[in-house]
């Protein structure tokens, strides 16, 4: 019998964190493509764009105008996904089908700068760095609100991911549940610290630097890898090398150090396919509950849905919907391809 061959053989491959398995089919990677590309809207933005409804000075859809930002700027979204008005709830009512409660919550848009045109790889570092420290303001802001267990900070880059604006931005939900993804997270960290009596992540972390082949950058704080277990093509995680459970426990030389690989990582994912890669990305660190959890390790997530081009996207569809997640480039692969590319972003070579 043939032995397993995880670079050519079907196998499936398990993530601790969600406790769900992916389908990796390493052979099918060279298929011929003819089906949708996409069309990525390329450059030639200005630098203040007077319909962006984001640029400083500019109003906004519920009619109030922006200041003249020169940094990171917050607002309360006008169309807000929560609300913070506290609704009486009987649970008496609930049924086995019809279950449904409340939540309440507060939803913020972050700008990272009022230059309109530049995304966070072709960003300068002190910006950066601000908009870290403005996502920490935010964590504790937010989090300081009493019926706010949980705050997700993330960012939707491009058309493609449903991102309705180019301006640079990023948004924040902050609510009473922990969100399907986080209670599961959540769930899988807890059980892993409470029968080994140390962290899943920052393990796992150990072990992907001795095997060193998923790993992209590494620098004195942080490491960016393709996880094992990656879904989407070109997906990434960041992840701190001390114990820190969330953002507000990094001090300044880790904020500069995330910062740097911030930076690096989107470059690299720009230089790709030399396009403005979209991509959704997000924080997963502690809840805001009030609990210490020593079980969480702060880590961001990058889930990129391009395949093999510019144009062309990997769907989440068939297969996927009615079983599970599937891959065909391995992680290994793409971490290869990721790592081989500079950190110098394309443009400004
Ligand atoms: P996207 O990342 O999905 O493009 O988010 C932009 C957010 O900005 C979106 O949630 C909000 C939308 O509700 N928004 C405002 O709050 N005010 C506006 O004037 C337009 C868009």
């Amino acid at each position: 019998m043939k032995k397993f061959d995880i670079y050519e053989d079907p196998h499936r491959r398990f993530n601790p964190l969600i406790n769900e398995w992916v389908l990796v089919s390493p052979h099918r990677a060279k298929r011929p493509w003819q089906g949708q590309n996409e069309t990525i809207a390329e450059d030639g933005r200005p630098e203040h764009d007077p319909s962006c409804y984001l640029c400083p000075g500019n109003m906004r859809a519920n009619g109030e105008v922006n200041p003249q930002y020169t940094s990171s700027f917050v607002f309360d979204n006008d169309f807000a996904a929560l609300k913070q008005e506290e609704i009486e709830f009987d649970e008496s009512n609930e049924t086995t089908f019809f279950k449904a409660k409340p939540e309440r919550g507060i939803s913020r848009v972050v700008c990272f700068s009022p230059k309109h045109k530049i995304t966070l790889p072709e960003m300068d570092l002190p910006t950066i760095e601000e908009i870290i420290r403005t996502w920490q303001r935010e964590y504790t802001d937010l989090g300081n609100v009493d019926y706010i267990n949980y705050v997700q900070i993330f960012e939707n880059k491009g058309s493609v991911m449903g991102c309705s604006n180019p301006h640079p931005h990023g948004q924040i939900w902050a609510q009473s549940s922990l969100p399907t993804q986080i209670e599961k997270t959540q769930n899988s960290l807890k059980t892993y610290y409470d029968k080994n009596g140390s962290n899943l992540l920052l393990d796992y972390l150990k072990k992907e630097l001795e095997a060193k082949e998923r790993i992209i950058i590494e620098n004195e704080h942080f490491v960016a890898l393709v996880p094992f277990w990656a879904v989407w093509p070109f997906e990434t995680l960041i992840v701190c090398k001390r114990h820190v459970t969330k953002i507000t426990d990094f001090n300044a030389e880790e904020v500069s150090a995330y910062a740097v690989i911030l930076k690096q990582l989107t470059a690299k994912y720009d230089n790709l396919f030399e396009t403005s890669f979209p991509y959704s990305s997000g924080i997963h660190q502690a809840p805001t509950d009030g609990e210490d959890h020593p079980e969480w390790l702060f880590h961001m997530h990058f889930y990129p849905p391009l395949l093999r081009s510019a144009s062309v996207k990997k769907f989440m569809v068939g297969y996927e919907m009615m079983g599970e997640s599937q891959r065909d480039i391995t992680a290994e692969k793409s971490a290869q391809m990721l790592r081989d590319l500079s950190v110098v972003h394309y443009k400004s070579k």
